[in-house]
């Protein structure tokens, strides 16, 4: 168990509105590393699975099918105290909320459209980096 990684997702819509590279450049120039790193897209089926914690919230099922509607980057990123630091560089889940110069104040618009994921604990960050790297993809 790594107490320094965290796991995230550049979301659809921050993907679709052309944030990649701005969004990569704020993680590095915050001082993570990138370990894996990887452009694709989750089917309904994968993000279900990837939300399942969320499953019984009235959110899961706008949550999915938001999620699998594009593209998204995936990246597992170290640091000290990555899970905390990394939360408080993309800010509040509510872009609204979200303080000045983080992520999601920056390039998101909504709620569910808010540009970003990062892992709550240490143990999801492990699951959440298993569930889209194989050993090889990580450096
Ligand atoms: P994330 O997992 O994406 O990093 O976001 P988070 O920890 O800040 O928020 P979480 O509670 O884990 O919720 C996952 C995603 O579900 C959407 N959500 N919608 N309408 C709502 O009340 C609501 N609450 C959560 C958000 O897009 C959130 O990122
Ligand atoms: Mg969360």
């Amino acid at each position: 168990m790594s107490t320094n990684r965290t796991f995230t997702m550049i979301k659809p819509d921050a993907v679709a509105n052309g944030h990649i590279g701005a969004i990569i450049n704020d993680i590095t120039n915050a001082g993570f590393k990138i370990i894996a790193l990887k452009y694709t897209q989750l089917t309904a089926e994968t993000a279900g699975e990837f939300y399942a914690v969320h499953k019984a919230r009235p959110f899961y099922g706008d949550l999915v099918s938001f999620m699998s509607s594009g593209p998204i980057v995936a990246a597992i990123l170290e640091k000290d105290n990555a899970i905390e630091d990394f939360r408080k560089l993309i800010g509040a889940t509510n872009p609204a909320e979200a303080a000045e110069g983080t992520i999601r104040q920056k390039y998101a618009k909504s709620i569910d459209a808010n540009a970003v994921h990062g892992s709550d604990s240490d143990e999801n960050a492990q699951i959440e980096g298993d569930f889209f790297f194989t050993a090889a993809e990580r450096f």
